[in-house]
């Protein structure tokens, strides 16, 4: 059996459950535990990889090679007649000892594993001989590979982000990306550096994702309030805890996908204990080119069931800032800002009204539909309302803003509704929509009900907006599905089978 993890991966809890494990693992019908372990060390996750397990690894690759340093001392002292000989083997018994002054490797070998390296990963050679080796011997070993990511090519080694790990179309004569336009990070990340400039309490964690998560300019003005805490999602959720409780508030930044490993640090170390921590998940709902394990597509449903958590969907600029301030005050319970991938609407889509907390963004002609839209997809919904008022459908468009808890006064802003529609960028199956159901079926309000998400699989890889428009997730596919709804309705029947 071959692994390979890098070093950024190491840092992560699940790979020292698995070498604690390693030791006693079972043997094979040979009698032994044959596996190699190939630690891809290029110093990085995106940023340089932080850390003792780092320092760690940094010693090994920077301390002489042992072996080498021991045979040139056997070789000295047994030139010197009868005392060579007797001093070497001293010298020999003390090798674990000498190992850890030269090369020290202690944290691998105390756990059972043989250390290997460390290797140039760029000679090849060099490789197949240390994985040649590491296949001869019987036992669990770790081949300590050396790398330098972006290798060979200028622009990436140069590149102090992430030496282009993940890089969109850029040129290849100068390795200049094309320009994007503002993002919805980036709302984030200039309102958490005002905020920070405001509140000494406010201090940010990452899990080794400073610059994507969009906290570098955080971690630029205030280094001493920004934690890295490597690729140890679980790691940064209770240590925020901790902070909460010690007066801080942390703000932790993560990709809404990686928040799901961290589930039960948020319900039973943050949110049982009441602790004031804002989560700022970044690509939430479909992120589509990085595949089904990346498209944050869960978060709305699983925070559902946490007691106490308040969860904000911005639907524009305007809101993140504005969201992100509510959550921040919030200091006897979790609160989780949730921003998709992409580019907010060019122009920030106002309220012309309130429904309690909520904000009312479109009331024309009769009370037909009731639309509640979360977050990114209240702009689509905004065109969802034009293409109904053509045909003639009364409308109600509405942005709860806190998706949880749910605003009350939806409850009876519904009753007035001939049908209600839910439209957000999350699973289908126990995310917002189906929590206002649940809602009005509490409060006795029987309404025709429909509940648009993303359905509840793993999606292929596309684009985002290709998968948003292979799901329905788009305003023109809502407003049809919207308008077969209204037309059975009014023939008298029940909506339409959209399976
Ligand atoms: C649980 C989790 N957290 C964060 C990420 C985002 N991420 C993808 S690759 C990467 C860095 C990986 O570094 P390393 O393991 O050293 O591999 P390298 O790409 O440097 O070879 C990170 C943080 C992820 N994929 N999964």
């Amino acid at each position: 059996m071959v692994a390979v993890i890098g070093d950024g991966a190491l840092t992560g809890g699940m790979a020292w459950e698995a070498l604690n494990n390693i030791a006693e693992g079972p043997l094979n019908r040979h009698g032994d535990r044959r596996l190699v372990m190939i630690v891809n060390d290029n110093g990085r996750s995106y940023m340089p990889t932080v850390g003792g397990l780092a320092n760690h690894l940094t010693t090994l690759r920077t301390s002489p090679h042992y072996e080498q340093v021991l045979d040139v001392v056997k070789r000295r002292l047994n030139g010197v007649r009868g005392v060579g000989p007797a001093v070497y083997d001293a010298l020999h018994a003390m090798k674990k000892g000498m190992k850890d002054v030269l090369a020290p490797q202690g944290l691998f070998e105390d756990l059972g594993l043989k250390y290997v390296g460390p290797v140039d990963g760029h000679d090849r050679v060099a490789v197949e001989h240390a994985l040649a080796g590491a296949k001869r011997f019987g036992g669990p070993v770790i081949v300590h590979v050396i790398t330098q990511k972006g290798f060979g090519y200028d622009p990436a080694e140069r590149n102090e982000a992430d030496q282009f790990h993940q890089i969109g179309p850029f040129d290849a004569e100068t390795g200049e990306g094309t320009p994007k336009g503002r993002i919805w990070t980036d709302f984030f990340t200039d309102e958490i550096v005002a905020i920070g400039e405001e509140r000494q309490d406010i201090v940010a964690i990452t899990a080794a994702m400073l610059y994507p998560v969009g906290l570098d300019r955080f971690a630029a003005r205030f280094p001493e309030r920004t934690f890295d805490v490597g690729i140890a999602e679980q790691h940064a959720v209770t240590s925020a805890a901790g902070m909460a409780m010690g007066g801080l508030h942390p703000v932790v930044a993560i990709y809404a996908t990686f928040m799901n490993r961290a589930f039960d640090q948020v319900l039973m170390d943050v949110a049982l204990h009441r602790c004031g921590v804002t989560f700022v998940i970044d690509r939430a709902g479909v992120t589509g080119d990085d595949g089904a394990s990346h498209n944050g597509m869960w978060d709305m449903s699983i925070f559902q069931v946490v007691p106490g958590i308040r969860l904000a969907a911005p639907r524009d600029g305007a809101r993140v800032r504005e969201l992100l301030r509510e959550a921040v005050a919030v200091e006897d319970a979790p609160t989780v800002v949730r921003l998709p991938k992409g580019a907010p609407p060019v122009h920030d889509i106002d309220a012309i009204g309130k429904v309690g907390d909520a904000d009312l963004l479109v009331r024309r002609g009769d009370k037909d539909v009731l639309i509640v839209a979360a977050g990114s997809m209240v702009g689509p919904c905004v065109e969802v309302a034009t293409r109904l008022t053509d045909q003639g459908i009364g409308v109600t468009l509405v942005d709860p803003r806190w998706v949880k808890p749910i605003e009350p006064a939806l409850v009876p802003l519904a009753a007035e509704h001939r049908l209600i529609v839910t439209v957000e960028d999350n699973g289908k199956v126990g995310g917002f929509g189906s929590n206002l159901l649940h809602l009005l079926a509490d409060e006795g309000v029987s309404r025709p009900f429909r509940l648009h998400g993303i359905p509840q699989e793993f999606l292929g890889h596309a684009k985002r907006d290709a998968i948003l428009e292979q799901i329905g997730l788009t305003a023109q596919a809502l407003a049809r599905r919207i308008v077969e709804d209204v037309t059975a309705l009014d023939a008298g029947h029940s909506l339409v089978d959209i399976d």
